[in-house]
């Protein structure tokens, strides 16, 4: 591939978007991806995950090649030795206990028509163990299907005929940006939009008005609203009388309340209902767009039921601009007997928002072996440390992902799966009536394969080979059939998006494919599903989504080291919590470490945090949730945990306050930083070569870490800093509070006790094998992160020994590698706080010849080393972040004593 090319496609996250997007790609290497202006709703609009995702195809911690775990850790295999191992493993476990004694986990990472054919393959298999329920979309779905019929929502487009749109528990600015984009539209034909959500989400700045009721209560601020519309006479009575039932049931069930009661269960004032009452009133119509977020509480199904009837009382089902619309089905427009779940007795299903349970409770027969496709669950799904002894359980794991998430801790194979950029397909939309091509714009990644090859090569080594190794087209033409039924044929839709034949408006003539007929109002309602607060925690714990990314679709070196959690500044001043600090969330269920925000003007009952950060680093909010399903639709009610707050180091006790001198912005912190944070310390960061003071004395600190950076140890001329820095160190070494040196730090270290320092004969760089001296095997604080994996160098200096000075760590090519000195100080010649972004910066900075160094030793470092090196790399940040946090744990522990204050 050379030149500059565009493709069209469509993207395929998790997202109800599903735009039309154009990628460039030049000289085989994907450059650009934007919105496609062509496309009729999402018209050229793409969001900031977008560019993100551009990069994530060439993150350096995305895993190209297939791994096996061999003695406990991942090694690179041969795809034939993979999918050879997963065959054999599938082979023997069905033969001996039956294929339900394998687990097929498929997630919402990606559904595209292609991915119906992986439970295909579990069906031939002979019909596997899958999953039932949902931790999506199940609780909203069900409870409009009970008074619908169906759910069907309004094309997107329709809303531009409301005079008022009402986002309840929806966030479009982040989950949905077309839809935001309506919005704005509409507000610009004079319409009125207003945001129902307990939270001040990003999408406050769409709205007119905001209402903030208290979560999982909404079912109490539709029905004051609907008192409202009644005492005004407002009522559609041509809807109630001809075209629903259970009106007088619905009515009788209003009429137990008084509209301030209703109002003070919602947790809104009586302005609050008025103001909806009005705008369903006097804004006709008025369109309803139902969030996710709305749904993941236990009894979800009334309040969205009640939304309902709210919507069917004014009279606005069935009209433009109307409406209660939700989402749409992402694999509806394709033939799904092709999944062929017909080729087999019904097999055995696992309730997924309880999965960790059920597999542990799975004896008839026990679940040997988990595949998972698309799914990271060991951090999404509920309970996760209830999930992590299930998935122990099981004897083998597979895992097509993309990177080494958490999930990827479990698997015993890795798959390395091709995004949507490397891959052919078809994808349908969960929030609108488009579908559009997914295009290949370049060839897979490394070795990556598409979950479609990865099945067709496992299929070939199976009796059933023929029936499922037929090419992508063929099986799209087949796929596609009741799309090319509707006049599009496979041809005209790799051009572009289609408009499935869905009406603009459901249920126009008023008719429900209901038993009746006719839509059904909700006939009852009990307030003790809705339960009051609990004085012992507080709070209801809304991990929502995040505006940057999609659940968990991150990186190791994109986290922060702890979540942050959002509190009412009210409540944290009761709680004697100031902004920043750091915080413990304690739930039934787990408890988590987290920053807290202090906002001014949120609900005092909530706590707030985005979902999806992973548990290793530092996040894993699930280990909070509790695992329950939803009384309707199997969902999964996250939002139904509650949590309580409290200070992680009361008074600051026990806090470590640790000076942290950052010598280059090339040379972060990394994961050594991040690791002390998440153990407790508050990192002050001064960068003295941007002129920032060191301070005089150790007063006040615990620590002392001296990072790396290009600057020579000895040029003092050029870092007049360094000797009010050695003095620094040697005073925090004296006093016994721990001093870190790393690369540049543990030059100056030496330096700082006697040492000489000098440049070496040849650049040290890369992942290099060193070995442990019997001292370091015995040290407090190398002893216990033991054994060594291979460990990042770059670095020109080298240094001796300082005087009274201890070897732990030794290298070939460069002697003295990590020592210890004086009281309490380790110098580290290698940068073990290295992640996977520093490394693939310093990489490019090797090769760009910027630097003397690399232009010297060109022929050590040909181009087949850094390819190698970017192969591997995964493994080995890894592997280093593993023996990095054991180090910084032990280095903290050393200033258990210490007290800072003097
Ligand atoms: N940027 C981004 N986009 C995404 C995703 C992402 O992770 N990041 N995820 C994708 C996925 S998987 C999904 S399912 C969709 C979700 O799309 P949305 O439903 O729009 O997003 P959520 O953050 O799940 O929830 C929306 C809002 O519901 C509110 N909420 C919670 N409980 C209640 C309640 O009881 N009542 C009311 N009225 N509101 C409540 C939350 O505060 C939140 O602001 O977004 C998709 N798009
Ligand atoms: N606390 C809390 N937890 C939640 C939620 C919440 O609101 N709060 N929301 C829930 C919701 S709405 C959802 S949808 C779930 C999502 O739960 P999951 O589907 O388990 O999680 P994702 O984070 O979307 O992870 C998708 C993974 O698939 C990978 N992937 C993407 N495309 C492909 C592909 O084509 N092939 C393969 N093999 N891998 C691919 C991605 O890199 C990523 O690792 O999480 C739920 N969990
Ligand atoms: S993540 Fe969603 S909004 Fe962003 S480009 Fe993809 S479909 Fe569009
Ligand atoms: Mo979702």
């Amino acid at each position: 591939m050379t030149g500059k090319k565009r493709i069209v496609t469509t993207c395929t996250r998790d997202c109800p978007n599903a735009c039309g997007l154009v990628a460039t790609v030049e000289n085989g290497r994907l450059t650009g991806l934007c919105g496609n202006p062509d496309h009729p709703l999402t018209r050229g609009a793409a969001c900031v995950k977008a560019a993100r995702y551009a990069r994530r195809v060439y993150d350096p911690e995305r895993v190209t090649r297939p791994l096996i775990r061999v003695g406990g850790r991942f090694v690179p295999a041969s795809w034939d030795e993979a999918l050879d191992l997963v065959a054999e493993r599938m082979r023997t476990i069905a033969a001996q206990s039956g294929p339900e004694a394998i687990l097929y986990y498929q997630g919402y990472g990606e559904r595209t028509a292609l991915k119906l054919l992986n439970r295909y393959f579990f069906n031939l298999l002979g019909g596997v163990t899958t999953l039932r329920g949902s931790l999506c979309g199940g609780t909203g779905q069900a409870s409009q299907n009970l008074d619908f019929g169906e759910r069907i929502s309004h094309d997107p487009l329709d809303h531009l005929n409301s005079r008022a749109m009402i986002l309840w528990g929806r966030n479009p600015v982040s989950t949905n940006i077309s839809l935001a984009g309506i919005a704005r539209e509409a507000k610009r034909r004079g319409g009125t939009i207003l945001l129902i959500d307990p939270v001040r989400s990003r999408s406050t700045v769409l709205a007119d008005n905001h209402i903030a009721p208290r979560p999982g209560a909404d079912v109490y601020l539709a029905m004051a609203a609907a008192r409202l519309v009644l005492a005004a006479g407002a009522e559609d009575r041509d809807f109630l009388e001809n075209h629903a039932v259970g009106v007088k049931e619905y009515l009788d069930i209003l009429a137990r309340f008084e509209v301030d009661e209703l109002c003070r269960l919602a947790g809104v004032s009586r302005a609050d209902a008025g103001l909806l009452a009005r705008t369903l009133m006097a804004e006709r119509p008025a369109s309803i767009l139902l969030g996710w977020g709305l749904h993941r509480h236990e009894n979800a199904h009334h309040s969205i039921r009640a939304i309902d009837a709210l919507a069917a009382l004014c009279g606005t089902i069935g009209v433009p601009g109307g409406g209660v619309s939700q989402g749409f089905e992402e694999y509806g427009p394709y033939d799904q007997a092709l999944w062929g779940d017909g080729l087999n007795p019904p097999r055995r299903t696992l309730l997924l928002p309880v999965i960790g349970q059920e597999i542990l409770d799975a004896t008839d027969p026990p679940v040997r072996m988990i595949f998972v496709t698309a799914a990271n669950p060991l951090c999404m799904a509920p309970n996760t440390d209830r999930l992590a002894r299930a998935f122990r359980r099981a004897e083998f794991v597979v895992l097509s992902g993309h990177t080494l998430d958490d999930t990827s801790d479990h698997a015993h194979v890795f798959l390395p799966a091709t995004t949507f950029l490397e891959e052919t397909d078809v994808m349908a939309s969960y929030g609108h009536n488009y579908v559009g091509p997914v295009n290949p714009a370049i060839l897979p990644v490394g070795q990556c394969k598409s979950e479609f090859r990865m099945f067709y090569e496992l299929a070939g080594r199976f009796p059933f080979a023929d029936a499922f190794r037929t090419s992508e087209e063929a099986w799209l033409e087949k796929l596609c059939a009741p799309i090319r039924a509707q006049g599009c044929d496979l041809a005209a839709l790799r051009r572009g998006p289609f408009r499935l034949d869905a009406p603009m408006v459901p249920y126009a003539d008023k008719v429900f494919p209901t038993p009746s007929g006719k839509f059904q109002f909700m006939t009852s309602f009990d307030p003790a599903d809705i339960p009051d607060p609990d004085s012992d925690h507080p709070y209801r714990f809304l991990t929502i989504a995040p505006h940057g990314s999609i659940c968990s679709e991150r990186t190791m070196a994109g986290h922060e080291p702890l979540p942050v959690v959002r509190l009412a500044a009210s409540e944290a001043g009761r709680l004697g919590l100031s902004d920043g600090e750091q915080v413990v969330v304690e739930s039934p269920v787990g408890e988590a470490a987290a920053t807290l925000r202090a906002e001014p003007g949120m609900r005092p009952d909530i706590l707030v945090a985005d979902r999806g950060g992973w548990i290793k680093a530092g996040h894993g909010l699930n280990r909070l949730t509790r695992d329950m399903a939803s009384t309707v639709g199997n969902g999964t009610p996250y939002y139904q945990t509650r949590v309580r707050v409290r200070p992680r180091f009361p008074g600051g006790r026990g806090e470590r306050r640790i000076l942290v001198v950052q010598n280059s912005d090339r040379a972060p912190g990394g994961e050594f930083c991040k690791e002390l944070v998440r153990l407790g310390a508050r990192l002050c960061t001064v960068a003295p070569e941007k002129g920032q003071a060191l301070p005089d004395s150790p007063a006040g600190y615990h620590g002392l870490v001296v990072l790396g950076g290009p600057p020579h140890a000895s040029d003092d001329a050029a870092s007049p800093y360094f000797p009010r820095l050695l003095a620094l160190m040697r005073d925090f070494d004296a006093m016994g509070r721990p001093v870190a040196g790393i690369c540049l730090g543990a030059q100056l270290l030496a330096r700082a006790h006697g040492g000489a320092t000098w440049t070496m004969a040849e650049t040290e760089f890369g992942f290099t094998e060193l070995t442990v001296t019997g001292a370091g095997d015995l040290d407090p604080v190398i002893g216990p992160a033991l054994p060594l994996p291979p460990l990042m160098e770059f670095h020109e200096d080298s240094f001796d020994l300082p005087g009274g000075a201890t070897l732990l760590v030794a290298g070939e090519a460069c002697a003295n590698q990590c020592f210890k000195v004086g009281n309490a100080s380790y110098g580290f010649q290698f940068h073990l706080e290295i992640d996977a972004a520093i490394v693939s910066d310093w990489i490019g900075f090797f090769r760009s010849g910027d630097i003397d160094a690399s232009v010297r030793s060109k022929d050590r470092f040909p181009e087949a080393f850094f390819a190698e090196l970017a192969r591997m790399l995964p493994l080995y940040v890894s592997r280093s972040r593993e023996f990095c946090r054991a180090v910084a744990g032990g280095w903290l522990r050393l200033g258990a004593g210490v007290v800072a204050d003097s």
